[in-house]
């Protein structure tokens, strides 16, 4: 950890004056979101954050927040990856990262669907299919505390796979779709590793979209009910999540689990709420201080 860089803070400030419906028809609905933006430079630890506040102002802490990160040239870096609810806080939800080199202008965009609630699976075992255990054991995934459970690739294949399972996991009634997130570190800024789900369907393990990189301190992946058969990922109970570096590139370097876990999400009333908006990041090796003036405003749903 850098804990010399100062831990710039990126917010998305959700006001959101919900609409509200009377006598069948949608009389008003208006959401508002406020960007403040920070600088960094490239390797900086960064965070994007927003609130996420109901039209009385008061915050919502049940909610599925998603967000999708573009580099400057508009490339995807994230696509809908799952922010973190920050426990006890007033509707706050983060995703961290480490800025990448490339200098410019990140797009950011975000929705927030509520009310969802989650149920919280770890893994139970792992399977080292290639590679080397370095140090601790599957409990360090249980919690994001800065204690891992630490593999190499292998020394001279370069060479890294590692399967979890997650045994005992239910999907709840009003299932809205699943996330896999994963907080640790990996090493080697030449390759990246891939996350996999595995579909008992298919027999097969499908790729997921973000991958673990060394600008990656935290990274989910969500799966839409609306879009995947989430009871394909669940079999006899179980869950696979694999996570397989590249290729032969670079050095053979660590990967470190911090935290691991499945979440399951599930609406808690009928009507699912959401809410859209925008901002940015900005990387530059020249830094200067954010102003108030800076900030875009932007979209509304
Ligand atoms: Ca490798
Ligand atoms: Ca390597
Ligand atoms: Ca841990």
């Amino acid at each position: 950890m850098r804990k010399e860089t100062i831990l710039a803070v990126f917010l998305i400030s959700f006001t959101l004056i919900a609409g509200y419906f009377l006598n069948n028809l949608l009389v008003q609905r208006k959401a508002k979101i406020k960007i403040f933006g920070t600088e960094y430079s490239p390797q900086d630890e960064g965070r994007v954050f927003l609130q996420l506040l109901d039209e009385n102002f008061k915050p919502i802490n049940n909610a599925l927040c998603l967000i999708s990160i573009y580099y400057p040239d508009k490339t995807e870096w994230f696509r809908n990856v799952s922010m973190f609810y920050l426990p006890g806080s007033d509707g706050l939800y983060y995703f961290d990262f480490i800025a990448p080199a490339d200098e410019g202008v990140y797009m950011v965009s975000a929705k927030c669907f509520y009310v969802i609630e989650q149920t919280y699976d770890y893994a139970d075992s792992y399977n080292l299919v290639k590679g080397i255990r370095i140090s601790g054991t599957i409990e360090n995934t249980w919690k994001d505390d800065s204690v891992y459970l630490t593999f190499r690739e292998n020394l001279l294949s370069d060479r890294l796979e590692v399967q979890f399972e997650f045994d005992d996991v239910r999907i709840p009634a009003n299932n809205t779709g699943m996330t896999i997130y994963w907080v640790g570190r990996w090493e080697d800024s030449h390759e990246y590793l891939k996350v996999y789900l595995y579909d008992f369907c298919n027999s097969t393990w499908l790729e997921l979209p973000n991958r673990v990189t060394t600008n990656t301190p935290m990274v989910s992946n969500y799966l839409d009910a609306s879009v995947y058969n989430i009871s394909c990922f669940v079999g006899g109970g179980k869950v696979g999540v694999k996570f397989e570096d590249q290729a032969v590139v670079g050095t053979a370097e660590y990967f470190r689990v911090d935290f691991l876990d499945v979440q399951m999400h599930y609406a808690t009333y009928g009507q699912i709420n959401n809410i859209r908006g925008g901002g940015e990041i900005h990387v530059s090796t020249k830094k200067f201080e954010p102003s108030e003036e800076m900030p875009g405003i932007s979209i509304i749903s």
